[in-house]
Parts: structure tokens; sequence; C-alpha cells
């Protein structure tokens, strides 16, 4: 893992003077890996290319889909879905156990390969991070014309393939990757971005989810254009805050400017399970696993901590076990997604 700057998100007001938007440069690139849980799968299994592969467990089991390659999609699989409702979706569906190490290993070639891109590189998840390519221009031409290399560069260099949208906020960037989907790269151009969001479901604005989605319904709004036109204290009005927050978004903004922030805040290790599980042991040697590739990364960086933080990402009720390795400390465990916080940055001493 390469020594990355990070943004740091910042409150500041947005502004929606489309003239001033204008003169503003698309720089800011998002990138995302394409089915990467599968893709990382295929590089192993080349015949499988063009099937319909499910990565997270085999048809039977009780855990769920964690990727499907486009192919499996069009059978409606997804994310998250029940391991054997994809089964039922698509019989003919190729299954496979998931291999979380290789996914951090690759993930780690490609946040390398971005680097060489922009100093200002943020790995927002395993497969997909923000760039800032301002300033790169003497170095790597055009923000167009780079990103375009760098996806080339990706793919060519650990064959892998990615997506990629350009913008001048992160929100229309990360649209844009998404709207390019699957090896494509998007790029909107100052000034078009409310144009570019207008025609779009609601669900594609990042942070609406089910809840808004439904409330919205409700007023008659479906589309990025129907948000838009209707007025600031109106959505105040209705969903407070998020109302603010849902008024910028609509017209491309969102509520962040970049600092850049070269020192780490944290290094942690993260690992989702296959299935759930109620066996402390297992847990136990997972966690193991995860503070040691935790701790390789903090004395690579040569830093030292004093401060572990356990945290744990589920889907269920979860359940509360006393972690005692670590001495003190409790992990909530709903079995599902488990993840070891090795150093925070107020903790971190060089
Ligand atoms: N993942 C997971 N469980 C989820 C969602 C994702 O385990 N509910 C894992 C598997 C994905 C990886 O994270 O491969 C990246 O997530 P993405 O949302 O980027 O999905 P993909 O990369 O699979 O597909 P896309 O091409 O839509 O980005
Ligand atoms: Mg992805």
């Amino acid at each position: 893992m390469p020594d990355l700057a990070r943004f740091r998100a910042k409150h500041g007001p947005f502004e929606t003077d489309p003239e001033q938007s204008a003169v503003g440069q698309s720089t800011i690139l998002h990138v995302d890996m394409d089915a990467f849980f599968v893709s990382v799968e295929l590089l192993e299994r080349p015949e499988l290319r063009g099937k319909p592969v499910v990565v997270g467990g085999q048809r039977n089991q009780r855990g769920v889909v964690s990727a499907a390659s486009y192919e499996a999609r069009k059978y409606g699989i997804h994310s998250a879905m029940p391991l054997r409702t994809a089964g039922r979706l698509c019989p003919h569906a190729i299954f496979l156990d998931g291999h979380h190490s290789n996914y951090a290993e690759w993930s780690d070639r490609v946040a390398t390969i971005l680097a060489k891109f922009s100093p200002v590189v943020e790995m927002v998840s395993i497969d997909e991070a923000y760039l800032d390519l301002s300033g790169t221009e003497r170095l790597h031409g055009p923000p167009l014309a780079a990103a375009e290399r760098l996806l080339r560069t990706i793919t060519a260099t650990t064959g892998l393939p990615c997506s990629a949208g350009l913008a001048t906020t992160r929100l229309v960037a990360k649209v844009a990757s998404d709207q390019a989907k699957p090896r494509g790269l998007l790029w909107v151009p100052a000034g078009s971005e409310q144009r570019f969001l207008a025609p779009l479901p609601v669900r594609k604005i990042p942070g609406i989810g089910e809840v808004t989605e439904r409330a919205l319904r409700a007023l008659g709004i479906e589309t990025v254009e129907q948000i838009a036109a209707v007025p600031q204290e109106r959505l105040e009005q209705v969903f407070g805050q998020w109302g603010t927050a849902l008024y910028r978004k609509s017209r491309g903004g969102d509520s962040y400017e970049f600092v850049i922030d070269a020192e780490p805040k944290s290094i942690s290790h993260n690992q989702t399970f296959g299935e759930d599980t109620g066996d402390l042991e297992a847990m136990t040697t997972v966690l193991s696993h995860l503070s040691q590739k935790a701790c390789k990364r903090l004395r690579e960086a040569g830093l030292a901590t004093r401060t572990l933080t356990l945290t744990n990402i589920g889907l269920g009720d979860p359940a509360e076990f006393v972690f005692r390795p670590f001495g003190h400390g409790s992990l909530l465990l709903d079995q599902r997604r488990s993840s070891v916080l090795i150093a925070r940055r107020s903790s971190i001493a060089r």
C-alpha cells in the first residue's frame, strides 16, 4: 500500500451560480473497479469470462452474494442478495467462494497505480477511490487524457476492468463512474452537472436510499430534475437538514471541499465473512489475522500506536462478545463483517 495523501471532507458553501461552476475544471476523478471480487476470481479462471458468476459462497449456503458478474446481473442478481435467491434466479450461474486476502492485495496494487497519477488520492473502499487531478497537467496532460491512461494502465497492469467518472465534484464524479460501467469513462464538463443528473432516478444520488426514495415518491418526485425543481425551503420543511443536502446534491454539489491531508488518520484491515458464524474461536483467528495485517502496515509506515479499536458492521442483530486477546475493548459481532482498526490518528506516534 503506498503512502496516500487523502482528502479531508469539510463543510463549505456550495456555489450554485452556473457561471461560477463553468469556470471550475473537471478534475475530480472517481475510479471504481468493475465487479471487483468476480474480476479477481476470473484472473485465475479465465474460462469463466462472459458467464454468470457469483462470489460469496455456494448456491445452497445461507450467506449473501458479495459480487455478481455483469452477466449474472442480467438475471437480477446483485450484491447482498441471499445466495439461494441468486441460485433460483439463474440456475446455471457459477458460484465461487470469496478469497478476501486476494482482494485486499489487488486493491493495494490498484492504489499503487493511482498514486502515480496524483498526490491526492483517497481510497474510499476496497475497490474505489477519488483522485484530484488538478495540478498534474504538466506531468500527465489534460485530466481527461490522464484519466483514460490511468484506466488503461490499471487494466493492462492488473488485468482487472474498471470505470471512472471525471467531474467538478465528488458527487458528480461518482454518479458518472456508475453510469460509465462497465469499462467506461464518463466526463461531465464543468457547467453541465445539473443537465447530466436531471434525468436520473433519485436513487442514483449517493446518500439517497430506500427511505428517502419512498418519501420523495410520496411527493411525486422520481427524478433528480424533479428534486431540483422543489424550492429549498420546501425540501427543508419536509426533510430538515437533509433537505438542504438534497437541494445541493440535486444540483451536483456535495458539501465537501478538499483539503490535502497527507497523514493517515487510521490504519485498518477488514474482512467480510462468507457466511454467519457464532464460533468465537474462528472469529478470534480472523481477528488475529486482521491485526497482523494491520500491524504489518503500521510497521511499514514506521508508526506505532497505543489504541486499538474493533468495529463490526453487519446486517443482523448483534451479539456481544468480549474479545480477550486485546485485553480490553468489546467486540460487537453480528457474525458478518468484522474489522479491526489498529490506530487512530490521535494515537499514532512516529
Ligand atoms: N461487496 C460485498 N458486499 C456488498 C457489496 C460489495 O462484499 N454488499 C464487495 C464485493 C464487490 C466489492 O465489494 O466486488 C466492490 O463493491 P462495488 O459496490 O463496487 O461492486 P462491484 O465492484 O462488484 O461492481 P460494480 O462494477 O458495480 O462496481
Ligand atoms: Mg466496484
